[in-house]
């Protein structure tokens, strides 16, 4: 029996900000991530862009003039699928206009239409810690319900310019980091409460609603999927109280997803705000909005799994945990533990939790490429790392578990979010920068290329 469906959708996945550049080209107006001195993930921002700072996500690997050479790589590789965001300020470059910037919905178009000539389907994420950086600084980010209304002007703005282009779509990128990182993932002050984070939440899951409403009403074959970071996290004991406090670690970042797929705030979380003394302002159809118009499928990343030790910070989710060590798993150049078996086991779980199409929209292997002095990249541990979670999602198939598809994360050099660095590369493809911007953005095919083009031709037989 094949390891994967006929039409199993295999390819990459990227973000706008941490692949474009032209920050302030083509009236782009700057996002919060164009002022953060470090990956937008480290939350390192400045209120206003120092003209004398290098930002990673200025020029990032300059996607936006390059991406017709980019697509042709990932053509060659095969790709039926591409994720990438679109950046929300090169629309509405402050984020409440009326009308949108017209020369910015034209890159988009001329980047579908390069994927649709080879016949690679657009994944595209609507908000990729890329909210416009005047919604920051003059509303409060999500916390602000006007949010709302900005956002749905933005996504029905896009959904009609490209329909007939895009047929998958997906909202919040891993709005359950809203704990971890509320200034990347909602424009709120890292310093935020936990009333005005989950108020701030709320809003998001509002916003996912009228999304999901408007996709469906403009974009009728299309589908539309919140995304969740869902790396995975495991007790350091049998002791009850590392099993119970790991489970309820778990609940929280499932806490999105439950809102957003089942369509309604899970019972155990009137405990949390309770104890929280959260109390959310809501109009009266909110709740209604969220039960009638759930997610498609669920998008998750997923890369590593974590250790949870009783008493130790909770930590939502999983993506900056560091956790305690596990002894039976090796760990990446950057300290992640390399965990392909629970790859297997979160697909499970959620299929179980949910009953949905699941997408897993990020796995990847960040390390450090060296250039040999003939200029091949001899990336195997990528290439191990790939291909042993490959065959766990494989397991995961056959469990039962229904996959939409997997895009690898980064299939491109790019800026890392989490530390802003070129130095941590996931790509097949090497790009020539450095950590201070210094290169000459010259591509070139590492060693994994030829590997993952084989693993696409024979749809996951040769692994
Ligand atoms: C996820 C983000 C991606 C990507 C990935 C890898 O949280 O959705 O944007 O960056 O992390 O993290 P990093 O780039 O820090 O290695």
């Amino acid at each position: 029996m094949a390891r994967f469906p006929q039409h199993f959708l295999w390819g990459g996945a990227i973000a706008a900000n941490q692949a474009e550049g032209a920050w302030n080209v083509d009236g782009k107006g700057p996002s919060i991530a164009d002022v953060v001195r470090g990956g937008i993930a480290s939350g390192q921002h400045d209120a206003v862009i120092d003209p004398n700072h290098y930002y990673p996500s200025h020029e990032a690997v300059d996607f936006y003039h390059r991406y017709k050479e980019d697509v042709a790589l990932f053509a060659e590789m095969g790709f039926q699928c591409f994720r990438t965001s679109i950046a929300w300020s090169r629309i509405f470059p402050r984020g409440d206009e009326q009308a949108p910037n017209e020369a910015g919905l034209a890159f988009y178009d001329r980047l579908f239409d390069e994927l649709l000539k080879y016949g690679i389907e657009p994944v595209i994420t609507l908000s990729h810690y890329e909210t416009p950086l005047a919604l920051y600084q003059e509303y409060g980010g999500w916390t602000n319900r006007a949010l709302i209304t900005h956002f749905t002007r933005y996504c029905e703005t896009v959904f009609r310019r490209y329909r007939g282009k895009v047929k998958y779509w997906m909202t919040f990128n891993e709005l359950n980091n809203m704990n971890r990182m509320p200034f990347a993932t909602g424009a709120v002050d890292a310093d935020a409460s936990l009333q005005e984070i989950y108020q701030a939440n709320h809003h998001q899951f509002v916003a996912n609603a009228l999304a999901n409403k408007l996709c469906h009403e403009i974009i009728p074959e299309a589908q539309i999927g919140c995304m969740l970071s869902l790396s995975t996290v495991y007790p350091a004991t049998c002791h009850p109280d590392d099993i119970f406090e790991t489970q309820q670690l778990r609940r929280r970042s499932l806490f999105y997803s439950d809102v957003m797929m089942n369509g309604e705030y899970p019972a155990w979380s009137a405990r949390l705000f309770r104890d929280n003394n959260i109390t959310l302002a809501m109009e009266p159809d909110d709740l209604e909005l969220i039960a009638r118009y759930p997610s498609d499928y669920l998008g998750f990343s997923y890369y590593r799994s974590v250790v949870h030790k009783a008493g130790a910070q909770m930590q939502i989710d999983t993506g900056g945990a560091k956790g305690e060590d596990n002894p039976w798993l090796k760990k990446t150049a950057w300290g992640w533990p390399v965990d392909p078996k629970g790859l297997r086991t979160v697909c499970n779980e959620l299929a179980d939790r949910y009953r949905k199409p699941l997408f897993i929209v990020e796995n990847g292997y960040g390390g450090v490429d060296e250039v040999a002095p003939d200029g091949t990249i001899d990336d195997v541990e990528r290439i191990e790392y790939a291909r042993q979670h490959i065959l766990e999602m494989a397991e995961a198939i056959a469990d039962g578990c229904d996959i939409i598809g997997y895009t690898w994360w980064g299939p491109i050099d790019i800026i890392s979010a989490g530390t802003g660095e070129m130095k941590k590369r996931y790509g097949f493809i090497y790009v020539d920068k450095d950590n201070d911007g210094k290169g000459t953005l010259a591509r070139s095919r590492k060693r994994s290329f030829d590997w993952y083009k084989q693993v696409i031709a024979s749809n996951g037989e040769v692994v």
